[in-house]
């Protein structure tokens, strides 16, 4: 049986992000298929694709709906017409069924099966994939496996896989060569699974409340593979790679151990490390940390339901500065109970975390299954029945997102490393021409004076 396995993701910002769930989705599906992966970045135009499908002929496509859009308050861009063009091209060329997957698909199946009028979806893990062929092989009920959405599924059943985890990197065959020649970025996954719960995130949702581990010398294998396919850099997508300090510092000794050369970074909780902590994983190659902060009011925080007090933010800070990494605070303004007290707060509160740069979001865009959802639904802000794949975002009914664009801007002062939204700012528009002239890595460091 022949699957073909298509990335739907053209978004290049910040950069291009390499399909790592296919990885997954192959290495599933083993030698028992017949396999092939295609990335729509390395086609000039959807026809390309088109001529790709015609030319495999497969009995079925998956598709990997990883952004839904750009989470962009002030140009808001979604991708849902992209995503019909390259569904019309498998169908013009193929009589295939087509199976939509990913952390976009997974937040809003029903609503992406719908729009794309697909034949099946997987929300959640892709490790399912072979469970639904061969349901469908055996003409078996495919309704009653977990996850398995079809255009008439009233309930999903989201269960997170726990079985075997395996990802099929060959630089050979898989997209990697568009990524390692547009920024030199490939990317590693060490668990599965947030054990927090943030107001408005959807992270524990798509996999799980349960950190699910994989073995370190794995992970340093794996990371030896991308080093070797000619990587410039590691991106750790876990939801925060710190959530668990034991199994972290497992795999930076794992990567110590295995000669891991190039710099690599990822998500972290500003939660107080253990002694010597950013000095180990400085130590086996980590070079930025991207502190998800969201906040540095006490009152927000705690509204946002962060794992964390602003004190420790500046102790994670200041540990993480000691060794010598580069770090971002991410920043989430315009939450329940964001008023001008708390904003100014924040803003005063960053001020104290040296050689920084800053990332300020506004408005916060409304998921399911989250518990912004509910208190936006309270309030009025949307509606049962709304369709929300058309982002909305959460506005705090006490200050405007104009008020609070123009307070961070004019607290910033011009400082490049003060970054509000994204993508417009002129500081943000000096990170393509670093990618252009060869640089690797996310490159914020550089907006620091
Ligand atoms: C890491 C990450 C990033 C990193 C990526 C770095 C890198 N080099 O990899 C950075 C910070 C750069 C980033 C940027 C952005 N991100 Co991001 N990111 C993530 C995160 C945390 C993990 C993604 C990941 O790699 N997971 C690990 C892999 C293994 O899982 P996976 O891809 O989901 O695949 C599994 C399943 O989904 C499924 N699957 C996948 N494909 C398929 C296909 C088929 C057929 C099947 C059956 C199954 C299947 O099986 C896989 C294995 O189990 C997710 C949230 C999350 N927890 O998922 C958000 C997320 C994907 N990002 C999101 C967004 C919005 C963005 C940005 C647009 C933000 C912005 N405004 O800049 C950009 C877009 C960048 C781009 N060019 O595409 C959203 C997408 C939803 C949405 N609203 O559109 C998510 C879901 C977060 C959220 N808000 O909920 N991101
Ligand atoms: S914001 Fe970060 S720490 Fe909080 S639930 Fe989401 S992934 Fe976990």
């Amino acid at each position: 049986m022949k699957i073909l396995l298509v990335s739907a993701n053209a978004l290049k910002e910040p950069y291009p992000v390499y399909p790592l769930g296919l990885d997954y989705v192959a290495g599933a599906l083993g030698f028992g298929y017949n396999v092939k992966i295609v990335d729509i970045n390395d086609f000039d135009s959807p026809s390309g694709l088109g001529a790709a499908v015609k030319d495999f002929s497969p009995d079925f496509v998956g598709v990997s709906i990883r952004n839904i859009d750009n989470t962009d308050t002030i140009n808001s861009r979604d991708f849902l017409t992209e995503y019909k063009i390259i569904l019309q091209q498998i169908r013009d060329n193929s009589g295939a069924r087509i199976i939509l997957g990913g952390s976009g698909f997974t937040i809003f199946p029903r609503e992406f099966m719908q729009a794309l009028d697909a034949d099946y979806g997987i929300a959640g893990e892709g490790e399912k994939l072979p469970l639904l062929l061969k349901a469908l092989a055996n003409n078996a009920d495919v309704q009653s496996l977990p996850g398995i959405v079809t255009k008439e599924t009233a309930r999903i059943v989201y269960e997170p896989w726990e079985n075997e985890i395996q990802r099929h990197f060959d630089p050979e065959i898989s997209p990697a060569k568009f990524y390692l020649v547009n920024g030199g970025m490939l990317n590693l996954q060490t668990k599965r699974g947030c054990p927090y719960r943030c107001s408005y995130c959807t992270y524990p949702h798509i996999e799980g409340n349960k950190m699910r581990f994989y073995p370190a010398e794995d992970i340093a294998r794996d990371a030896r593979k991308l080093q070797d396919a000619g990587a410039k850099y590691i991106f750790i997508t876990d939801s925060a790679f710190n959530a668990s300090y034991d199994h972290s510092r497992e795999v930076a000794k794992a990567f110590i151990k295995s000669g891991i050369s190039i710099p690599w970074g990822g998500f972290f909780a500003p939660t107080i490390p253990p002694p010597g902590y950013f000095q180990l994983l400085a130590d086996a190659g980590l070079s930025h940390v991207e502190f998800g902060t969201e906040s540095l009011s006490g009152k927000m925080l705690s509204n946002l339901q962060k794992p964390f007090i602003a004190d420790y933010v500046f102790e994670a800070h200041s540990q993480a500065l000691k060794a010598g990494l580069h770090i971002a605070h991410y920043f989430l303004l315009g939450g329940p109970g964001e008023n001008r007290q708390t904003l100014r707060e924040t803003l005063d509160n960053a001020e104290k975390l040296k050689k920084s740069v800053f990332f300020f979001f506004c408005g916060i865009r409304i998921y399911p299954h989250t518990a912004l959802y509910d208190i936006a639904l309270q309030e009025g802000q949307i509606k049962a029945s709304q369709n929300l794949l058309s982002p909305v975002f959460y506005r705090s009914p006490h200050i405007t997102d104009r008020e609070i664009m123009q307070t961070v801007e004019e607290h910033a002062g011009g400082r490049f490393n003060w970054i509000v939204g994204s993508g417009e700012n002129k500081a943000t528009k000096i990170l393509p021409r670093l990618y252009e002239r060869g640089f690797s890595g996310p490159l914020w460091e550089h907006l620091i004076s």
